[in-house]
């Protein structure tokens, strides 16, 4: 097997620099071997490698994470700004627990890689400072709102750091094509997993013939699929198809003092085992929408994740996983 690569990289400031520009000598190594800087490109070669190792190293780790996510403690559906906050609040207050995020489009992030409007500075209320702060996000305090120069330096964060965290797995490219039920004692439904399908099979049920899905058990779900959309508001329109739900409130219009109270008071369990954050919710409850402003998507994600610890620990007092 090859060796662990370690790179060391002497900082540019120790660098000789020619007209205000670090050049060469910059002692950037590989292994402590070769030597790629100081002008010796030319002799620079990458340890050796049979394209079988390539596609063993990922196959390999992925259908171990298939098998290990098989039975997951928490599946989040969706990785938007809500999802990843639900996600990091998780993993860092357990990291006992596996949490499988399945995403169905390849780049996660969802709607928070741009503010409004295609503008780049996301804007987020107080007290969503806090979870900034907590990521370590710079921003520009104005009062009663932040702004941090970038929606997707927010985003890259944050994502970085959930994927970082070795109890989490992210299956982009996935998406949740249906919800696994239980019969409870009462006769309701109880949301006992997910069905899985490659986003790109997924979109094609029309054209090909049966392609069938596969499946994560967990006892508890958290979906932050955004509100409705050809991807969005998956698994609340899906309760109403199965008759879990009665009918959907459909998001209202735009009003971002009453939307962003609403949608993290409202971050709950909808039926037993599934918990319904962001945008989402607003299909259920038929909340305003707050359009460019994203502090109750990172805090409906702490309340979500508040929300499924309890439910998870009281499926297993109920010895119900
Ligand atoms: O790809 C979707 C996106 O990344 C993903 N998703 C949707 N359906 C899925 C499915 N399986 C797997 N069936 C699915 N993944 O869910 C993610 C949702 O992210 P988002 O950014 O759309 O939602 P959010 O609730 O995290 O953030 C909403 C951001 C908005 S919209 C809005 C407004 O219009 O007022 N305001 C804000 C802050």
């Amino acid at each position: 097997m090859a060796p662990a690569v370690t790179i060391d990289v002497v900082e540019p400031t120790t660098l000789p620099h020619k007209g205000g520009v670090p050049v060469g000598n910059g002692k950037l190594r590989a292994n402590g071997g070769v030597e790629t800087a100081d002008g010796k490109w030319k002799d620079f070669t990458f340890h050796p490698i049979r394209e079988s190792q390539v596609a063993r190293a990922m196959a390999r780790r992925y259908f171990n994470d298939l098998d290990t996510y098989a039975e997951s403690d928490i599946v989040i559906v969706g990785a938007g700004s809500c999802g990843l906050s639900t996600a990091y609040t998780l993993a860092k207050a357990r990291p006992d627990l596996k949490i499988a995020i399945i995403e169905a489009s390849v780049s996660p992030g969802g709607g928070a890689w741009l503010g409004g409007q295609l503008f780049s500075a996301m804007v987020m209320r107080k007290p969503a400072d806090k979870f900034l702060s907590d990521l370590g996000i710079p921003f520009e305090d104005e009062g009663a709102y932040v702004v941090v120069k970038h929606a997707a330096l927010f985003t890259s964060t944050l994502l970085s750091k959930v994927l970082a965290f070795p109890n989490v797995k992210l299956f982009n490219a996935t998406s949740v094509e249906d919800l696994i039920t239980r019969r409870d004692e009462s006769g309701g439904i109880r949301i006992a997993g997910v069905v899985t399908n490659w986003t790109l099979v997924a979109m094609h049920h029309d054209d090909q013939s049966c392609m069938d899905p596969s499946t994560i058990n967990a006892p508890v779900i958290i979906s932050t699929t955004g509100h409705d959309g050809p991807f969005g508001a998956f698994s609340v329109k899906r309760l109403v198809s199965m008759q879990a739900l009665e009918k959907l409130g459909g998001m209202r219009g735009l009003d971002m003092n009453t939307a962003e109270d609403a949608i993290v008071k409202g971050t709950r369990e909808i039926v037993p085992g599934l918990i319904v954050g962001g945008m989402e919710l607003s299909e259920v409850d038929g909340a305003n929408r707050m359009g460019p402003t994203f502090g109750a998507m990172a805090l409906s994600g702490v309340k979500a994740a508040e929300e499924a610890l309890a439910v998870f620990e009281l499926r297993q007092k109920q010895n119900a996983i």
